[in-house]
């Protein structure tokens, strides 16, 4: 019944693109607010008809930012649809006929930097934001709608129908996390950048780097070689390591920035330091001479935290890595430090604290940092104590909510997952998406609550195949309790329309797990 009403309508625009006049396109019903978006759009209105993408659709920008939101959006339309769409020029011999119109607008209701509207008619689409940022997350919106197949019954003019109508959007959070652990696996740039891309396409926006850690070091440091020469070359069973020189890091950083991601890097104190230590055994303060280490233990290793030569090292360290990173936040880690005596964990933190914001950098660390006197520029990641998190909003700090129990893609799915730990329980994939941010931690105020983060950590995986197995399809569910109001998120809704979201992942080349939760389409 549908194919032959699109074969009606497709014929009956032939016939009209015959005509020198413009022509008028009836197309089938569609509903705008029946369709698959994750995350879940803030409010849709559908308007019930369709905007027909073809070969003679043409993008048109405002300002240089939002060029490279066109450009990136016409790049997409490529690989999904193989249409070459122009931007801001008609290449002399189509006749556009239909837009997007890609535009800065000052509009009060576009509440954030990240807000977007969306109006799809029937001849153009105009997609409004108040920086590139916005309009880059309202492209995404955009490719969702492009449905996989044209309505193509005439060859020489398929069309993609999107459904008319209007989307208002805005993120419930400013921060919307994902973390890599790169030290107890390597993964290289290559694997990163495909993290990013999916990462880009459900509105991250921050991609968390864990750059050292007992079992490696990950970032070439010019003032202190030997961490990547001796710190880079081991990893978690025996491997060979690896690391970033810094005009890799720079390409990751600019990668992420092109699709308005910033890069956190985490350089891990004063625990979780022994490759640092083996670099330079004048860092170790755990007493014991430095061996290396490639097991999966937690809280044996420390820095000296009474030793200049410490503090005088982390001022290097984070200033060349500082100024590599735009984003405003240096992660000093402060996890499970369990050899570092409490009086010489806080003032060690308070000490760092200095030196992140001497390079103009907020500190950011696990929770363990609110025993110290921090300030309220710092931010609290909060994995495993809220009374920590509490405390430090308390002071006025922001939170990052990565609850162990919820939000760890490195936990098993269940009991017969191939990867993962289970330490904080099993994380099916609707575990992972029935909780609410808003009201998890008691006492804990939403305008304390910077954003969420879903960290990745990696003792059990060590290539991209395992990564994407763990993180898929919980990452998109995290997406979505980071961009959708509370009203939003619901279990039932959101599973059908991730069932969906399939032939993306199969384009993509992603290895998810196929959870039975989920009917897949
Ligand atoms: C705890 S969470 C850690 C990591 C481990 C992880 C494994 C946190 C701040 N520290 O060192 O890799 O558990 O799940």
């Amino acid at each position: 019944m549908l194919s032959r009403l699109i074969l009606i309508v497709t014929a009956i625009s032939f016939m009209a693109a015959c005509q020198p006049k413009k022509r008028e396109i009836i197309f089938p019903k569609t509903d705008l607010s029946k369709t698959a978006l994750i995350p879940k759009p803030l409010k849709t209105v559908p308007t019930n008809s369709a905007f027909g993408l073809s070969k003679n659709t043409v993008i048109y920008t405002s300002g240089s930012k939002y060029e490279q939101v066109g450009l990136f959006l016409s790049e997409k339309v490529k690989s999904k649809t193989d249409l070459d769409i122009s931007v801001n020029t008609n290449n002399g011999e189509v006749s556009a006929d239909r837009h997007i119109y890609i535009t800065e607008s000052d509009s009060v209701d576009l509440k954030t930097p990240e807000s977007y509207q969306l109006y799809i008619k029937k001849d153009s689409i105009f997609l409004n934001a108040k920086t590139a940022a916005g309009a880059f997350r309202g492209i995404q919106t955009l490719r969702q709608l492009i449905p996989n197949k044209s309505n193509d019954t005439l060859t020489d003019h398929p069309l993609w129908l999107i459904p008319t109508g209007k989307i208002f959007d805005e993120p419930k959070f400013e921060y919307r996390g994902a973390m890599l652990d790169v030290a107890r696996h390597f993964f290289t740039v290559d694997e990163v950048k495909k993290y990013v891309d999916i990462l880009a396409y459900y509105k991250y926006n921050v991609l968390h780097l864990h750059l050292s850690d007992d079992q490696g070091w990950r970032i070439e440091i010019k003032s202190w070689p030997k961490l990547t020469q001796i710190g880079g070359a081991t990893e978690v069973g025996g491997g060979a390591g690896g690391y970033y020189t810094q005009d890799d890091y720079r390409e990751l950083v600019e990668y992420a920035a092109q699709r308005h991601m910033i890069i956190i890097p985490e350089i891990d104190t004063p625990g979780h330091t022994n490759a640092a230590s083996l670099s330079y055994p004048i860092l170790n303060g755990n007493g014991k001479t430095v061996k290396s280490y490639t097991g999966t233990r937690v809280g044996f290793s420390t820095f000296d935290t009474r030793k200049d030569t410490v503090y005088s090292f982390l001022d290097d360290v984070i200033r060349e890595i500082a100024s590599l990173s735009p984003g405003p936040y240096f992660h000093i880690g402060g996890d499970e430090s369990h050899v570092t005596r409490k009086r010489d964990y806080i003032h060690f933190v308070e000490k760092v604290e200095k030196i992140v914001q001497k390079h103009n950098k907020q500190m950011m660390g696990w929770n363990e940092i609110a025993q110290g006197n921090i300030s309220a520029s710092t931010v609290t990641q909060l994995w495993n104590e809220p009374h920590n998190a509490l405390k430090a909003a308390k002071n006025g700090s922001k939170i990052v909510l990565s609850p162990g129990e919820k939000t760890y893609l490195d936990m098993k799915y269940d009991s017969l997952s191939k990867y993962g730990l289970d330490w904080a329980g099993l994380i099916p994939v609707d575990v992972a998406y029935k909780w609410n941010p808003e009201t998890y931690v008691e006492g804990l105020s939403t305008e304390s609550i910077l954003g969420i983060e879903a960290p990745l950590w990696s003792e059990t995986i060590s290539n991209i195949e395992e990564l994407e197995y763990l993180a898929f399809p919980r990452a998109i569910g995290y997406a979505e309790l980071g961009w959708s109001s509370s009203e939003n998120c619901n279990w039932e809704g959101y599973r059908k329309r991730l069932a969906m979201h399939v032939s993306f992942l199969n384009r993509m080349n992603v290895n998810y797990y196929p959870t039975k939760l989920v009917d897949w389409e």
